[in-house]
């Protein structure tokens, strides 16, 4: 039996967290059976949200299950690509997980408005007299890690450029195909689909959720992978404007 380990259901998506969202999506395309419990990341071997026990065998990281799932079930996400493709693919994620998400990260976390009405709840359970310094710690190591990855040391114009530049580099790059590598869902949609959602959500707001509103493919993206992965999950679809906005 597969468990998934994630935040759960929040901020008007089916999961709040983009990477545990890749690994759902994963495994929602490979037709594994699974269930999911709702944890916090202290839980998991890595200190990170997601991870996966699989009949005792414990998989942290997004990545690493995605290679167990390829191992262990013989499934192959990125079948039919040529080995270009596939780093094209890498490639890509990279930039989405490793960049673009920070963008989303800052944006969650560090516009008051949107932490006040997001991850700011994170810490309602916690007994009163430790709430708040809880909270504000967690802000904190946040900021540091913003800090850290480079993002959090440009203004709040660069870093919205900087979020543009790669909803236009993944919209040219999707164009018209239903699937950024082509006809069919691969491991790169899994990981853009949770970044680009979680931009997405109409829960929160920002300039950078306003640019990526003007991306019409993109829009009409997220729409097209909630109704295939998530058929289950009350979306309402986005406004798919008729043309593409350049950065
Ligand atoms: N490389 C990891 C990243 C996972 C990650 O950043 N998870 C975040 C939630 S979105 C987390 O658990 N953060 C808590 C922490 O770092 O303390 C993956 O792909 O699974």
């Amino acid at each position: 039996m597969i468990t998934l380990y994630g935040f759960g259901e929040n901020f008007g998506l089916p999961e709040v967290s983009p990477y545990v969202t890749k690994a759902e999506v994963q495994l929602r395309l490979s037709g594994l059976p699974y269930v999911k419990e709702t944890t916090g990341p202290q839980s998991s071997p890595k200190g990170q949200l997601p991870w996966m026990d699989d009949d005792g065998e414990l998989i942290a990281d997004s990545h690493f299950i995605r290679l167990h799932l390829e191992r262990k079930y013989a499934i192959d996400f990125d079948e039919g690509l040529g080995v270009v493709e596939r780093a094209q693919a890498w490639a890509l994620e990279r930039m989405v997980e490793n960049h673009f998400a920070w963008t989303l990260i800052h944006m969650r976390w560090l516009t008051p408005e949107n932490f006040a009405k997001g991850p700011a709840h994170f810490f309602d359970q916690l007994p009163p007299t430790v709430q708040e310094d809880v909270r504000r710690a967690a802000l904190g190591q946040v900021a540091e890690n913003v800090r850290a990855v480079g993002i959090g040391r440009h203004s709040e114009a660069e870093i919205l450029a900087l979020g543009t530049r790669s909803l236009a580099a993944l919209s040219a790059l999707l164009g018209d195909k239903p699937f950024l590598m082509g006809l069919r869902p691969t491991s790169v949609d899994a990981a853009a689909f949770g970044v680009l959602a979680g931009v997405l959500t109409p829960f929160f707001d920002g300039p950078l959720r306003d640019r990526a509103m003007t991306f019409g493919n993109l829009t009409a993206y997220v729409d097209r992978m909630m109704a295939g992965i998530y058929p289950e999950f009350a979306w309402t679809p986005l406004r798919h404007p008729a043309q593409p906005v350049a950065a």
